[in-house]
């Protein structure tokens, strides 16, 4: 099937500059998609935009270029509930990748299981309006229910207004909570106001929830433009990441967002992305929590030596 892409949409950066940051050994991509490709892995109808495909072959080149070893894949919302793609990538990476995939309540134990084999250890729950209709709570803590049992999490992704209304219903799920992109605060606001103190009190009331510290291409208002050093891009974006990390060490993750789907103003180069790390985990002890251990104690938890 032939797909046109969104006019305009920006496809992904080619030939990412190589990172200044050394990535420690075993380092993993927290957070990436696939797409398609659409001729063998169709968008679905549902879908609020169509993206420029990405594959899984690329995903991977770009892992050994930027030096990470494995990658957790999220399944985005152009796929809907169709994670074919997703846990066909996740076959092809030969264990490196897990999965976070997206279920509707009529999905079969067995279909879980199948997944669970694939490598899947996650379902997402999408709340942001312009990516997805809405699916009733009810549905979503009955799925949260059924994934606990395999040991699986569940991953939202909300805005930082939607928090206040969303609070109940996130601190009522069963299973460990990873937020995706620190709940997108809006950083034009201080780092110590009400909105991002709100956010920080969720982490600390829940200590199941983890935090995705990921995404500053996505926050930033200054953008991919140097303040203060050629490679230091995204620096409005440093003091929110940093606050995260410092206080939590232990339920952090990092992902590029490859390959960066609904972006308007500019295309992030992700050897540029890599080098933010150190930024907002200045110390290499915070680096190995945040690259390594926290994920593999996640995804791979059966590799974690105690
Ligand atoms: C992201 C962010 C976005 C999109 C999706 O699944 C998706 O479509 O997650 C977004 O548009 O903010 O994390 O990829």
């Amino acid at each position: 099937m032939q797909f046109q892409k969104t006019p305009g949409w920006l496809d992904w950066y080619q030939g990412p500059s190589k990172p200044g940051f050394t990535l420690p050994a075993g380092a993993v991509d927290a957070h990436c998609h696939v797409f398609g490709p659409g001729e063998e892995f169709p968008y679905a109808p549902e879908r609020k935009y169509t993206p420029c495909d990405a594959s899984k072959h690329q995903l991977f080149a770009l892992r050994d270029q930027l030096g990470f070893e494995r990658n957790v894949i999220v399944q985005a919302t152009c796929h809907g509930a169709d994670n074919r793609a997703l846990l066909d990538a996740l076959r092809y990476s030969d264990g490196k990748a897990r999965g976070v995939a997206t279920v509707r309540r009529d999905i079969s134990d067995e279909q879980l299981q199948a997944m669970h084999a694939d490598g899947v250890r996650g379902v997402r729950f999408n709340f942001v309006k312009r990516l997805v209709d809405f699916t009733p709570k009810d549905e979503l803590m009955e799925i949260a229910g059924r994934i606990a049992r395999l040991g699986w999490h569940v991953v939202i992704y909300f805005e930082a207004v939607d928090l206040p209304e969303l609070w109940d219903f996130f601190s009522g799920l069963p299973t460990t909570v990873v937020v995706d992109h620190m709940g997108r605060p809006d950083v034009s606001k201080p780092v110590d106001g009400p909105e991002f103190a709100l956010f920080l009190k969720f982490m600390r009331d829940n200590p199941n929830v983890w935090s995705k510290v990921s995404c500053p291409e996505r926050l930033s208002l200054s953008g991919p433009r140097a303040l203060d050093g050629e490679r230091a891009a995204y620096r409005d974006v440093v003091p929110f990441a940093r606050r995260v990390v410092e206080e939590f060490p232990d339920r952090v993750l990092w992902g590029t967002d490859w390959p960066h789907p609904n972006l308007k103003d500019h295309m992030p180069d992700d050897g540029l992305l890599v080098d933010f790390i150190p930024h907002i985990a200045p110390t290499p002890a915070l680096q190995q929590k945040l690259l390594v251990d926290n994920p593999l104690r996640l995804y791979w938890p059966e590799q974690v030596k105690d």
